[in-house]
């Protein structure tokens, strides 16, 4: 560590935590997980598993400390449906978990990989073994989609990235009944040039709600001659009106270095989909997939990353 560039997360030393090996079943590649914590404090990961046709559907894996002694769905826990929910052709990606204490339920928002791209869909469960399908709650091309905890004064609030060419950049939307949304505003632009979050920034996990503001960690991807790089920076945005960026930092805070998170079916690549906070209300476990390959851990202190984003100009 330098003074430079601190380091806000800590990789665990014996990453990667979870890959194709673990898995019950035969597998390609195990990334891009959700996260929540069940009621017992059991840490679930909803793990992006794409099989070997190349499609991709979600699988959860338990663990009591998060770390290790993961315990694998013994089969696929939510496979794609396209006899019902044709949007699933190409199977189903990047699940974002969202725990909403007014339902009773986990929202999970994920990428329906349709015939016409990505799109957003939304599923609810109360178990992560009996889901609800609310099908495509926003059309292609669009991901990188989060639903916040609870209600923005009367509405649902959903954070996503629609594309439209030449720029990808994170909107918010909202709605009354979680299948009809509107009111949409635009929340954080891709930066443009040389940046390292240029021309195309998503959500990265859902945001995280502290006293000064929702903190989201987002993906920026640089294109370069040798392909994109995909790294991690931060911003804050106001409780109460979520799509007003309180502050956002210039550097990015974490990107691929290690060879598990340079080398894999697509290299140069972290890309988190979910995080636990733990029960000291500090100590933030960052779940990420790394090389579109397999999955790893880092940890960082929530106190300390708003103190990184209070000092940035
Ligand atoms: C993004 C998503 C992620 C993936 C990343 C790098 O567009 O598809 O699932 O990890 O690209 O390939």
């Amino acid at each position: 560590m330098n003074h430079q560039h601190p380091e806000l997360f800590i990789r665990y030393k014996l990453n990667p935590i979870l890959s194709a090996a673990d898995w019950p079943y035969a597998v390609n590649s195990v990334f891009n997980p959700g996260a929540t914590l069940l009621p017992d404090g059991t840490t679930l990961l909803l793990c992006r598993v794409e099989d070997r046709r190349g499609l991709s559907h979600l699988c959860a894996a338990r663990s009591v400390n998060g770390v290790d002694g993961w315990q694998i769905d013994a089969q696929p826990t939510l496979p794609s449906d396209p006899e019902h929910h044709p949007e699933e052709l190409w199977g189903i990606e990047d699940p974002r978990i969202t725990y909403v204490p007014e339902l009773h339920k986990y929202a999970i928002v994920y990428t329906a990989y349709t015939r016409d791209g990505p799109g957003v869909s939304l599923a609810l469960t109360e178990d992560f073994h009996h889901f609800e399908r609310f099908g495509v709650i926003m059309s292609p091309e669009d991901k990188d989609a989060a639903l916040l905890p609870h209600r923005i004064g009367d509405f649902w609030a959903l954070i996503h990235r629609p594309v439209s060419a030449p720029g990808a950049h994170i909107w918010i939307s909202y709605s009354s009944d979680l299948r009809q949304w509107g009111s949409h505003k635009l929340m954080m632009e891709a930066r443009k040039g040389g940046w390292w979050d240029a021309n195309k920034i998503g959500l990265s996990p859902p945001p995280i709600e502290t006293p000064q503001g929702w903190l989201v960690i987002y993906h920026g991807v640089k294109h370069t001659s040798a392909g994109c790089l995909y790294r991690l920076g931060l911003a804050l945005f106001d409780l109460h009106t979520p799509e007003r960026c309180l502050k956002r930092g210039n550097e990015w805070i974490f990107g691929p270095q290690e060879p598990y998170e340079q080398h894999g079916d697509v290299g140069s690549v972290v890309f988190p989909c979910g995080y636990i906070l733990a029960p000291d209300g500090d100590t933030l476990h960052l779940y990420y997939g790394a090389a579109d390959s397999r999955i790893a851990l880092a940890t960082g202190s929530l106190r300390g990353i708003l103190e990184w984003l209070e000092q940035q100009p």
